[in-house]
This record gives structure tokens, C-alpha cells and sequence, in this order.
């Protein structure tokens, strides 16, 4: 038990001098890991008390390991806004679609997802990210070293988590339940990755970046890292990829990965480590924590459903596919007008949306949308289109967007093991009155 009163469930994890697995012992008498219920006893119920502001009547109900909902809110009071919560240990939070209908997504609705526990040191001033490995000179770059070395860009860029979608997988995927919101377009400013590893000088041998960041493992052990994945050096050195430490004009979001980031739009959210620490030049393709196994990776042929796919026959995901959301309306609403705009943003990996079309007859006819060109390389495009209804009732609004490539959403996507990739159109519900 920490002597200190803490002031977040997050705080008390991490000052726990016995790590994550310490205070899921002082809160509930045995590790989070046991399925048996745990009670909150003495100090932990003390403390869950002061946390949450309030006796617990039924502490003796409450499962091992259960954040109360009232914290799991409050480590984002303030930063975040109306997204809704997947997880809270490691957080992972979504977006309600309509709230993605900004052009820019604001921090606060900016989705989170972390494989671990957030750094409890991340003070900008003294950050140091480290290049190495098959490079002709080492750095060691603090973030005024990077504003001062190199030029220093704002670029509106997509991260979309690999998983987005995997909640309508049937059978059902497992992992984090996203449904359309684990996707955001703020406005990054920071360095080219380019332009950092140019100036430590790029290897012939080298094939593959990794990437590390000073986030916790949920076991609390310091030798373990939650994820750290990496891409081609053809990808790396995309103008588009940055080294951020700066969103949307002021400081990068703490569960954003605050102090300093990559942003590397277009491809696999996991790909854009957080709370930057290191960036390591390999002669090999990366081997480090979801990188392997089943992690971001999908069968190379199409499987039926529920297929056991043997891991050797898994690929790394690289490009994401084209997608669509619809921003407005909002799913649900009763009594719309007959007519009303329909609108929304659409982006398509590493290249970009061609058209946009939208439905109202269950996809029996299409019309076409207006479309914004992209801010700049890597950001989301904005569509727009007036729908009118011919009589009350019950309709679904569909979207589907086509790529430069001429490749359109599908109305349902291939399944795979982990779910990745569903890019099928996203479809909104609106009665009329
Ligand atoms: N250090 C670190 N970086 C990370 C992660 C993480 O858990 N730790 N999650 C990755 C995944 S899976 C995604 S989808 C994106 C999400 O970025 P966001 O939380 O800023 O939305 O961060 C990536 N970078
Ligand atoms: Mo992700």
C-alpha cells in the first residue's frame, strides 16, 4: 500500500512500490488474474472509498480486479469526452461515430487504445528518443533537439486501429469489442521520420524499423514491453509518417502518447507507437511483442468462418483497406425530416477515395456524394450528399466508398481469426416521421 492518498485508480497503480499486481493485491486480496471474487479489504477498501467518494454498500460483490466505472471514467475526466469505454485496464476507448463528424478529430474525441499501462514519467523536457541499430550514427535526441534539427511540419493524419469493426464479426473475434470508433484524423505536428533516419544514416542491410515506447506491461515487469511493432524501411521512409509531439496545435493527449509519438497513416494503428522511445533499425523483419503469432497478422487466403488457420499461414497486415463513416446523422434518430444531408469522412490506406456513394434502399440504388480531396497525404476525405426520403417510416443510410484503385467496400467482409479489417459499409439507422 503507497502512504500517499491517491488521486486516480491510474496513480495508485502506478506508484504501487509493488507494481500493478501490488495494488490489485492491496485493493482486492488477490491478483486481477484470479476469477475467483476477491473482497476489498482494509486498506484497499479504504482507498477505492476515498477514490470513488462514497462507501461501497456491496464491496463484497465486487469481482477481483474490477475498476469501478466511476474511475475508469475519471482517468479521463477532463481529456476525453463522450467516447465510450471498451476497457479499462488496459484503457481502450471508442468513438460514438457522430462524434467523429469534426473535419479534424479533437483530442478529447480522439479513440485510445493501449495493450498496457501508461508511462508514469512523461515530461517533454527531458524525453530522449534513441535511432539505432544498422545506422551509420547512433542519436540520442531530446524533443527541443528534434524542433531544432529538422523541420518541423503539421499534417492531418488517419490512425485506425487494425481491429475497428471486429464487434460484428460472427463467430465473434476476440479482443477489444470496437465497432465503427477506434479511428481518428488530428492534426499531428512534429518531424519526418524520413528525415530522422536520414540523418542517422540509413543501412543497406536494413529491411524492417521497430519501435518501442516507455508504456508498462500489465504484469508490471520492467523487461517486458506491451507491444512493439515496426514496418518495412519502404514504408518508414513515407513523407507522411511523423514523429510527433504536438496534436491538434497544442500537447499530444496523454493516452495519446504524450510526450512525443509516430503518426504512420494508412496503415495498422499499432504501427504508430506511443510515448516514443526508441526507434531501432533491423536487418530482419521485427520480432518484438504483437508482431508475431496471430497479432495484426490474417490468413494470406480466405478462410470460412470459424476456421482453426495454423499461424504459419498468417500475414503482417500492412496497407488498411477503404472506408467510410457516416458522421451525421446519428444512428437511432426518430422523427428526421424527409430530407436532410447525409455526410460523413472516408479514407483508403495508402492511397485514396476515388467516390463515395449512399443508399436508403438497402443498397438497391446508390447515389453519389460529393467529395473533398484530403488535406494533405494521409488525412481522412470529407463526403457530403442530401438524401430524400420518399414516405415515413424506417430506412438505413449506407455508405460505401471506392478507391483509387477502383476496390469498393463490401457489404460483409472475409472473416478472420482476430478480426481485423472489417471494412464493410457502415450502415445508420433513421426513422422518419
Ligand atoms: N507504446 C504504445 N504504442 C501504441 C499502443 C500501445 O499500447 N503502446 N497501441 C497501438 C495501437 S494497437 C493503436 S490502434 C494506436 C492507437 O493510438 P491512440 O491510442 O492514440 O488512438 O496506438 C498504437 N501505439
Ligand atoms: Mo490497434
Amino acid at each position: 500500500m503507497t502512504d500517499k492518498k491517491p488521486t486516480s485508480i491510474t496513480q495508485y497503480y502506478h506508484d504501487h512500490p509493488d507494481g500493478p499486481e501490488g495494488a490489485d493485491k492491496d485493493l482486492f486480496g488477490r491478483v486481477a488474474e484470479s476469477n475467483r471474487r476477491g473482497f476489498l479489504r482494509n486498506m484497499g477498501l479504504a482507498a477505492m472509498g476515498t477514490m470513488v467518494g462514497a462507501a461501497i454498500p456491496f464491496h463484497r460483490n465486487m469481482p477481483s480486479g474490477l475498476i469501478p466505472a466511476a474511475l475508469a471514467q475519471a482517468t479521463i475526466e477532463g481529456t476525453k469526452s463522450g467516447i465510450r469505454i471498451l476497457n479499462d485496464r488496459p484503457f481502450n476507448a471508442e468513438t460514438p461515430a457522430h462524434l467523429l463528424d469534426e473535419d479534424v478529430t479533437s483530442n478529447s474525441r480522439h479513440f485510445v487504445r493501449n495493450n498496457g499501462l501508461m508511462p508514469t514519467d512523461m515530461d517533454a523536457d527531458t524525453w530522449q528518443l534513441t535511432i539505432d541499430g544498422l545506422v551509420d550514427k547512433p542519436l540520442t535526441l531530446s524533443i527541443a533537439d528534434l524542433k531544432r534539427d529538422f523541420e518541423v511540419v503539421s499534417q492531418q493524419l488517419v490512425i485506425e486501429c487494425g481491429g475497428n469493426g471486429r464487434a460484428m464479426f460472427n463467430p465473434p473475434a476476440r479482443g477489444n469489442q470496437w465497432t465503427h470508433g477506434a479511428v481518428g484524423c488530428s492534426e499531428w505536428t512534429g518531424v519526418r521520420l524520413r528525415d530522422v533516419l536520414n540523418a542517422a544514416g540509413v543501412q543497406d542491410t536494413v529491411i524492417y524499423t521497430a519501435h518501442e515506447g516507455a508504456d508498462i506491461h500489465l504484469s508490471g515487469k520492467a523487461d517486458k514491453m506491451p507491444i512493439s511493432r515496426g514496418m518495412p524501411i519502404a514504408k518508414a521512409m513515407d513523407d507522411a509518417n511523423l514523429i510527433a509531439f504536438g496534436q491538434n496545435g497544442g500537447d499530444i493527449n496523454p493516452m495519446n502518447g504524450a510526450p512525443l509519438r509516430l503518426v504512420v497513416p494508412g496503415w495498422p494503428g499499432s504501427c504508430s507507437q506511443k510515448w516514443l522511445t526508441r526507434i531501432w533499425l533491423r536487418d530482419q523483419v521485427h520480432d518484438g511483442p504483437k508482431m508475431t503469432g496471430t497479432s495484426y497478422r490474417v490468413p494470406k487466403y480466405p478462410v470460412a468462418p470459424g476456421t482453426k488457420v495454423p499461424t504459419e499461414d498468417f500475414e503482417i497486415i500492412e496497407a488498411m483497406p477503404v472506408k467510410s463513416l457516416i458522421t451525421s446523422p446519428e444512428t437511432g434518430i426518430e422523427g428526421a425530416p424527409r430530407s436532410f444531408e447525409v455526410r460523413g469522412h472516408a479514407w483508403a490506406g495508402d492511397t485514396t477515395v476515388d467516390f463515395v456513394d449512399v443508399s436508403y434502399d438497402f443498397g438497391a440504388t446508390w447515389q453519389r456524394a460529393e467529395l473533398s480531396a484530403p488535406a494533405n497525404k494521409g488525412a481522412w476525405q470529407r463526403w457530403r450528399t442530401t438524401v430524400e426520403l420518399p414516405e415515413a417510416g424506417y430506412y438505413e443510410i449506407w455508405a460505401r466508398a471506392t478507391d483509387a484503385n477502383g476496390v469498393s467496400q463490401p457489404f460483409a467482409i472475409d472473416w478472420n481469426p482476430k478480426g481485423y479489417l472489417n471494412n464493410s459499409f457502415h450502415r445508420v439507422a433513421v426513422t422518419v416521421a
